[in-house]
């Protein structure tokens, strides 16, 4: 049984899924800890429900000269924490801080992320908004894995949608959060079973290397 865990900030339907794919018994994995940095994040309340351990750290408990947040020792206490669970899998859902090179570099090869854009296009927040405001006719969303440079790790599975011309951000995002579900839990058994890796920034699948938009590359 591998150990997988995760880190949100807010909703948490994509750890919803990760979980349910565990229970069903179609991979062997457990989510063995949910981490957030926001401890009103709702995700933390279905951990719960599920018998999970959950922590919240507050960045607000770690700051440093002048007041600001210290992310090199917030993350430095987020990476003690979770190895206590000895993860083989860290799956980022959702979860809304940058995460300094010594974290990223911890868990190389074995974190990752879903971002919900068509990337490359659209690294960064907002991105709904930003594909209407560019008149896209399509968006989506990709499962990466996590590497120093934000949201530039290599893309392992994308799922597109439309965009219809009355969408608004919020439209859009529940029609990618469908998609999400499918993927991430895919993704998820593919590392599990030991098909995926990353190596020198590319992704493989099964030692077959993928390319710049995941398997579905067209
Ligand atoms: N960290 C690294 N090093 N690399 C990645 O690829 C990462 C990462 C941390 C999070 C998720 C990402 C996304 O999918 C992710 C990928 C937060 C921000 C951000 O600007 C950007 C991208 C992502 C997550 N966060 C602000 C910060 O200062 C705070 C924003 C807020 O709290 O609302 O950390 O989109
Ligand atoms: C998801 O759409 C995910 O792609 C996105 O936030 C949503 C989280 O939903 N992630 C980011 O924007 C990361 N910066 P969830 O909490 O219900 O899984």
């Amino acid at each position: 049984m591998k150990n997988i865990v995760v880190l949100i900030s807010g909703s948490g339907s994509n750890l919803q899924a990760i979980i349910d794919i565990c229970e069903s018994g179609k991979i062997q994995a457990k989510v063995t800890a949910v981490f957030s940095n926001k401890s009103d994040a709702y995700g933390l309340e279905r951990a719960k429900t599920h018998g999970i351990p959950t922590h919240a750290l507050s960045v607000q408990d770690y700051l440093g000269g002048e007041g600001k947040p210290d992310r090199q020792a917030f993350d430095t206490e987020l990476m003690t924490q979770i190895d206590t669970y000895q993860p083989d899998l860290i799956i980022l859902a959702g979860y809304m801080r940058i995460l300094s090179p010594n974290f990223v570099q911890h868990y190389l090869g074995k974190m990752l992320n879903i971002h919900p854009s068509l990337l490359p296009k659209y690294s960064g927040l907002h991105t709904h908004q930003r594909a209407i405001d560019a008149d896209d006719t399509e968006h989506g969303t990709s499962v990466h894995f996590v590497t120093e440079e934000l949201d530039g790790g290599p893309v392992i599975l994308q799922a597109k949608v439309p965009v219809f011309e009355d969408d608004t951000a919020d439209d859009l995002a529940q029609r990618v959060l469908v998609q999400e579900h499918h993927i991430y839990p895919l993704v998820t058994k593919w590392f599990i079973e030991g098909r995926l890796s990353m190596k020198d920034g590319q992704a493989y699948l099964d030692a077959i290397a993928l390319g710049l938009h995941g398997y579905a590359e067209d």
